[in-house]
Order: C-alpha cells, then structure tokens, then sequence
C-alpha cells in the first residue's frame, strides 16, 4: 500500500546510517523481520554447541580440551546475547525457546549435519565458524542498534574461533598419512554444507529485498557466498587439502572464483526436518529443556519466597 509519513520518515532514518533503538517507533514489518532473524541467529548458536560438544570428552589433548570447551561456552555466551537483543523487541525468551522446541522457529542448516572425527572440529571451526564471520563482520552495520552491538563482540570470538579451527587443520593436514586423510575428509563433508549457511541462491532469498532496504541484512546471500569461497579456497591450498570441486576455477574477469552451487534440494530438505541430525539435535535441546524444570521451578519458588518475606 501507500506509504506513511511515519514510515517515510524511518526509512529516510535508515538511508541516513542512524541506528534504530529498542522503544523507537519502528514498521510492524521491521520489527517482525528483526525478531525472526536474530531468534533464529540465537538458537544457531545454542543448537551449535551440539555438534562440538560431541568431541569435548574425547579431545586429543588437554590443551585442546580446554580450547573447545571455552569455544563452546562462547556459542552459548553468543546465543543468550542475543536472545537478549531480541528482547528488546518485546518477545519474551520463553516463547523463543517454545518455537525452536515446538519446530516452528530454524536455526542454522549447517548444524544437522555429523561430526564424526576429531578432524570435523577443525574443519568446523574453520569453515562453519569462518561463514559466519563472513555474514556477521557486516551485520555490526546493520540498522538496529543492540543487534550492531552484539555483533561487535560476536564477531571478535568467531575470529579466534576461526583461527582455532584452522590451527587444528594445520596439525593434522601435516601430521601422519592418516591424519591428513581426516582432514581432507572433513573438508569433503563440511565444505557444501558451510556454502549452504549463506541461504538459498538470490533469486529464491523471500527476505533479501526488503531486508537490505531497511539495512537489517547488508549483503545478498551470492555476494557472502562467493567471498567465502574467494578466501577460503587459497586456505584450503595452504593446508595442501583439496576443495570437493572439480569446477572450482578463478575467474579473471570477476576477479573471484567459480564454483559449484550445493545441491538445494538437500539444503530444502534440511529446512523441512529431513537433515542426518535434524531430531537428534532438536531432541536433545527439548530434553535439556524438561530435565531442566526442577531448577526453574526451584529458581521461580526461592524469588516468590524471597520477595513474600521482604514485603511481609
Ligand atoms: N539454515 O529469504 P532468505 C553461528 C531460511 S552462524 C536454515 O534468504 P534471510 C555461529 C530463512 O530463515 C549461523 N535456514 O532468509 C556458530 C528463510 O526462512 P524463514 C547463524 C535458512 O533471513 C558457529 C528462508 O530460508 N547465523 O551460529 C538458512 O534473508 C559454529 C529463506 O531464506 C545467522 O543466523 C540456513 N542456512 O537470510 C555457532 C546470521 N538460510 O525464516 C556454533 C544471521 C536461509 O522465512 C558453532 N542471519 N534460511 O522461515 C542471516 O544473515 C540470514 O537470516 C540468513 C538467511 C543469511 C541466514
């Protein structure tokens, strides 16, 4: 329909580069979209820590040990940050969590998928993590400001978790024969998947067009997909590893490599449900979610306690 003042002015706030705040007057339609898209940011990061988690009790080393388990207690830190941010935008946490729970919210495709050697958690750390910094550095752009701000710290962790990954993969790239045989085989099985977390190709992205006009997302899905693979690909030739691609090949003229697509119809699939670990990994957050209602309720009955004696 037409468009209102009240919207005409938002708009021209966003052209200007200023940042929307939390009890500022905002399109229903913004304010939807934001809280979509960082609900679904945060339980990324919750439902991530499964696929590492996975490896905590079986790390190589005491010192990588100690590595994954503060990795993994990032993601967590990320995921109630910005559940926080979403906040903001008058839903409440436990409604968030009932629609991961009930199935009706996504979450990142890229976290149905096994890790099945030590080696996955290099090549997590390096492409899964490293995908998301490629989406996040210009999201600390984005037009609403507590979810700028998150990104910020987010993406200073993400970085030192991308880096941890890749150390991983430097050590077993250059360790013995079947060491790096894990390695190329992590890469094998990571390397459509990670392409996937960007989301479906432009010309099927429902969000993208309105999304960029209001500086929610900044990039299409294309344009951060073919950055990635423009700087992962020389990473990958450094380990001496190869990228599954027999298409893969630099472009002089667009100054960026081609490469195949994923097969989309697997990411869809994914989406629907039908993804290797998709009830593994919702099962195992709605189990959290039940066994933890003692403490909550515990929690609940010591504040009621608690404010009945300081009002007697
Ligand atoms: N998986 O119209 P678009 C991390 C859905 S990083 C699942 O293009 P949009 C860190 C999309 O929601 C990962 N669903 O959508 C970590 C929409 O469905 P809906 C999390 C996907 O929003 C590392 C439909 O497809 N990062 O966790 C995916 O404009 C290691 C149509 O797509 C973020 O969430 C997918 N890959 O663009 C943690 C970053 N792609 O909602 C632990 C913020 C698309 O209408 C270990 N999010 N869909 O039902 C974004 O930038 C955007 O939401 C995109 C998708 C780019 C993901």
């Amino acid at each position: 329909g037409e468009e209102t003042p009240e919207e005409r002015e938002f708009q021209d706030r966003i052209d200007r580069g200023e940042k929307i705040e939390p009890k500022e007057w905002m399109p229903a339609g913004y304010r939807k979209t934001l809280i979509r898209q960082i609900s679904q940011h945060a339980h990324s990061e919750i439902v991530g820590q499964l696929p590492e988690g996975n490896w905590i009790t079986r790390a190589p080393t005491l010192e990588r040990k100690q590595i994954l388990l503060a990795k993994v207690q990032d993601e967590a830190g990320h995921g109630l940050y910005l559940y926080s941010a979403a906040e903001t935008l008058g839903i409440s946490r436990d409604e968030m969590y009932e629609q991961l729970h009930s199935g009706k919210a996504k979450y990142s495709s890229i976290f149905n998928y096994p890790t099945l050697t030590w080696a996955d958690m290099g090549a997590v750390g390096w492409l899964v993590d490293g995908a998301a910094i490629m989406n996040q550095v210009p999201l600390q752009r984005t037009s609403y400001g507590p979810y700028s701000r998150a990104m910020i710290r987010i993406c200073k962790e993400e970085s030192f978790h991308q880096r941890q990954g890749y150390h991983i993969m430097m050590k077993m790239a250059r360790g013995t024969e079947a060491q790096r045989e894990m390695a190329q085989d992590a890469l094998n099985r990571f390397w459509y998947p990670a392409l996937m977390m960007f989301g479906p190709s432009d010309a099927n992205s429902v969000h993208s067009e309105q999304s960029m006009a209001w500086k929610i997302k900044i990039n299409t899905n294309d344009e951060l997909r073919q950055r990635f693979v423009n700087e992962t690909v020389p990473q990958a030739e450094f380990l001496g590893l190869e990228v599954p691609d027999p298409d893969l090949a630099w472009n002089e003229e667009k100054g960026g490599y081609d490469f195949s697509q994923p097969d989309w119809d697997e990411f869809f699939e994914v989406l629907k449900g039908n993804g290797p670990c998709n009830k593994e990994r919702l099962g195992a957050r709605v189990k959290a979610w039940e066994d933890g209602a003692w403490f909550r309720d515990g929690l609940t009955a010591y504040a009621e306690k608690a404010s009945a004696r300081r009002a007697a």
